[in-house]
C-alpha cells in the first residue's frame, strides 16, 4: 500500500489544478481541519471535564443553547481571526455575521457555519458534526451571503462519529478522509464518493406527521409499503443529527427528510438553508445525489434572510424524485 494521503497533501495536489488558485482557500480548508480536531477532543472529554449541558443562552431562534455549541461556534470564531483570509463568519448559534478586522478586511472569503449539527445527541454521545460553507467575498456584507448555493466555492462537515471524518468538495467530487489519532492527521479513505441511485433507509422524524402535508404524509406511507420489486419497504434510520444521517446516505443511498410542519412553528421546515442545507446539498450533489425542497432544486434557492429555514428532502436520485412526484401531488401511479 503507497503512502497515505494526508488531507494536506490531497488539497495541494487538487490545487496544482487550479493555476489560478492563490493557495488561500487551501489554507482555510486545513484551518477547518484543525478546528474539527479541537472540537472532537472536547467532546471526547466532555462527561469528564462536565462540559455537557445547557449554556442558560438561546440562540437567535430562540433555541436552548449547549455549552459545547458555544465551545464549538468558539473555536471556529478563533480558527479564522488570523492571517487575512477569511474577511467575516456566519453562524447558527450568532445573530450577525462575525467581521474580522485589520488585513481580513479585503479576505477573498467568508465562512458559515453549525458548530454543532445534532444538538438533541450532544449530552447522549450521539452522533454530531460541523457543517461548514466557504463563499466569496463581494462587499463584505451579509448580502454576499444571501445567494444562491452554487456560488459556493466549497463545502463540507467533520462528522463526529466512532471515528472522526472530515468529508468535502470543491466541486471536483467529495471525498472522505478519517482521523487517525494516532499521528492526528486525515487521511483519505474515499476519493470522488458515489452514492447508490437507489437506498433502503429513510430518516424522518415520524414523530411530527400530524403538521405534515398530504404529499409528505403519502410518500413516507409509500416507502414503508411492501414491494420488493421498488426496493420497499425502506427502513427508518433517523439518528437526530441531520449530518449522521445523510453521511449515512452518502454510503448507502436512501433519502432524509424534514418537511414543513404546520403544527409546530416550522411552517418552512427546521433546517437551516444557508448552515445545512447549502452545505449539505452541495457535497450530495458532487457525489450523485439530489437535494429538493420537493418543488425547487436546494442549491438554488437563496434566502432572505441569514438563519432561513426550508423544508428539505436529500438523498438519492430515485428517492428525490419519488419525492417531488409526491409534493406535485402526482404520487407513485404514473411510475406504476
Ligand atoms: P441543530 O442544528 O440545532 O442540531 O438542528 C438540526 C437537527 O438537529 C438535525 O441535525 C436533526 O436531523 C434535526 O434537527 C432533529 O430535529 P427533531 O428533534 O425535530 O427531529
Amino acid at each position: 500500500m503507497g503512502a497515505p494521503v494526508t488531507l494536506d497533501r490531497f488539497i495541494l495536489e487538487g490545487q496544482r489544478a487550479h493555476p489560478a488558485a492563490t493557495g488561500e482557500l487551501s489554507l482555510l480548508l486545513m484551518r477547518l481541519a484543525v478546528a474539527g480536531k479541537r472540537i472532537a477532543s472536547e467532546l471526547a472529554v466532555a462527561d469528564i471535564r462536565r462540559t455537557h449541558g445547557s449554556a442558560g443562552t438561546e440562540n437567535v431562534q430562540g433555541e436552548e443553547q449547549k455549552k459545547l455549541d458555544v465551545r464549538a461556534n468558539d473555536i471556529l470564531v478563533e480558527t479564522f481571526d488570523y492571517g487575512g483570509l477569511v474577511s467575516f463568519v456566519a453562524s447558527e448559534e450568532l445573530e450577525e455575521p462575525h467581521v474580522y478586522r485589520g488585513d481580513a478586511t479585503n479576505a477573498r472569503y467568508a465562512v458559515l457555519f453549525d458548530p454543532l449539527d445534532g444538538s438533541s445527541n450532544i449530552d447522549v454521545n450521539g452522533t454530531l458534526g460541523t457543517i461548514f460553507s466557504i463563499r466569496p467575498r463581494r462587499d463584505g456584507t451579509e448580502a454576499d451571503l444571501l445567494r444562491p448555493g452554487t456560488e459556493q466555492v466549497a463545502a463540507g462537515y467533520i462528522l463526529f462519529g466512532p471515528a472522526v471524518l472530515f468529508v468535502y468538495t470543491s466541486g471536483d467530487g467529495a471525498h472522505v478522509f478519517a482521523l487517525d489519532p494516532s499521528i492526528g492527521e486525515f487521511l483519505l479513505v474515499r476519493r470522488g464518493i458515489r452514492m447508490p441511485r437507489q437506498g433502503r433507509g429513510y430518516a424522518v422524524n415520524e414523530g411530527r406527521r400530524a403538521g405534515w402535508s398530504d404529499g409528505d404524509r403519502s410518500y413516507v406511507e409509500y416507502l414503508k409499503q411492501r414491494d420488493e420489486p421498488t426496493g420497499r419497504p425502506y427502513s427508518t434510520r433517523y439518528s437526530g443529527s441531520m449530518v449522521g444521517d445523510v453521511h449515512r446516505i452518502l454510503g448507502e443511498g436512501g433519502v432524509y427528510l424534514y418537511p414543513a410542519d404546520a403544527s409546530s412553528g416550522r411552517a418552512s421546515g427546521k433546517i437551516r438553508l444557508l448552515y445545512e442545507s447549502h452545505p449539505l446539498a452541495f457535497v450530495v450533489e458532487q457525489a450523485g445525489g439530489r437535494a429538493s425542497t420537493g418543488t425547487a432544486r436546494v442549491l438554488d434557492l437563496a434566502p432572505k434572510k441569514l438563519h432561513d429555514r426550508i423544508p428539505i428532502a436529500i438523498g438519492g436520485p430515485v428517492e428525490i424524485e419519488m419525492y417531488e412526484r409526491f409534493t406535485r401531488g402526482v404520487g407513485a401511479a404514473e411510475r406504476g
